[in-house]
């Protein structure tokens, strides 16, 4: 059975990883269009590798741990007979550390950071100075966190909707529905004939695209979905 599974930030809130919307999501303090598009980073550099220097620094806090619907998904893929993708919106490193393989960051990753005129990629465990040069060009040319920001294109996108076209079962799991592409996933998935679950703590916006939902922390409901 082949099983494509999208994370959003909901899977990582009970490691401690803040999620982006809502009273307490990391978008309450700040502006979406001042750190997380391409315009907001040619303005105010500063303030953007600001912003991911601290999410660096949070995710390498040893007391963030993949929790147990992270290690659910993990010993899923370990299943005989079930092949999992897992495409994650999430930038942090949990599904990996939980042992997942298989996987694709369409929104990027904090621990990498890119050069900007080669797109060069650099493994990245500390704050990024925003004249940090690259080890590509001459002259170097700064380096930007390696994340996906708005009206920029995600990643793997081929590679993904080749998954989801093939999917025997599509689960969302902790994300909001609010961003494209990932939240028109569910119709792809349901178009190419696979049954589509959501697993989220409340329902997300476009709820009424899954065939099944079940609603609760994912800790809970991950493992009892998956096993
Ligand atoms: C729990 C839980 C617990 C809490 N247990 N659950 C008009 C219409 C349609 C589209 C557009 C439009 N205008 C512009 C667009 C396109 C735009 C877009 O979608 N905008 C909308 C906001 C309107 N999209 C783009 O620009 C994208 N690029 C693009 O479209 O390129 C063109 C293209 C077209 C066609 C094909 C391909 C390409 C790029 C989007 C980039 C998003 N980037 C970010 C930042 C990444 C770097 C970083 O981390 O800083 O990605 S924004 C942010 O949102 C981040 C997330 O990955 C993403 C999604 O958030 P997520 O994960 O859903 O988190 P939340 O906080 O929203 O929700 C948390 C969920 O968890 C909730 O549901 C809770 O209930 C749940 N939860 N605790 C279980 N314990």
């Amino acid at each position: 059975m082949k099983v494509v599974v999208l994370t959003g930030a909901g899977i990582s809130a009970e490691s401690g990883i803040q999620t982006f919307r809502g009273d307490t999501g990391l978008w309450a303090d700040h502006r979406v269009e001042d750190i997380c598009t391409p315009e907001g980073y040619q303005r105010d550099p500063v303030q953007v590798q600001a912003f991911y220097n601290q999410r660096r620094q949070e995710l390498l806090d040893p007391k963030i741990k993949p929790n147990a619907a992270h290690i659910a998904l993990a010993e899923l893929s370990e299943r005989p007979g079930i092949e999992v993708t897992l495409v994650t919106q999430n930038i942090d490193n949990l599904h990996e550390r939980a042992g997942s393989q298989n996987i694709y960051h369409m929104h990027g990753e904090l621990m990498k950071v890119r050069c900007v005129k080669t797109g060069k990629l650099y493994p990245c465990d500390h704050d990024i100075a925003v004249d940090e040069p690259c080890h590509c060009c001459t002259p170097a040319s700064p380096l930007r966190p390696h994340v996906v920001w708005f009206g920029e294109m995600p990643l793997y996108m081929d590679d993904i909707m080749a998954h989801i076209s093939q999917a025997d079962l599509f689960i969302a799991i902790g994300t909001s529905g609010v961003v494209y592409p990932a939240a028109g996933f569910v119709r792809q998935a349901s178009l190419s004939g696979a049954k589509t679950v959501e697993l989220n703590l409340a329902p997300s916006q476009v709820e009424s695209a899954f065939d099944e939902k079940y609603y609760g922390p994912a800790t809970k409901i991950v493992p009892e979905f998956c096993h």
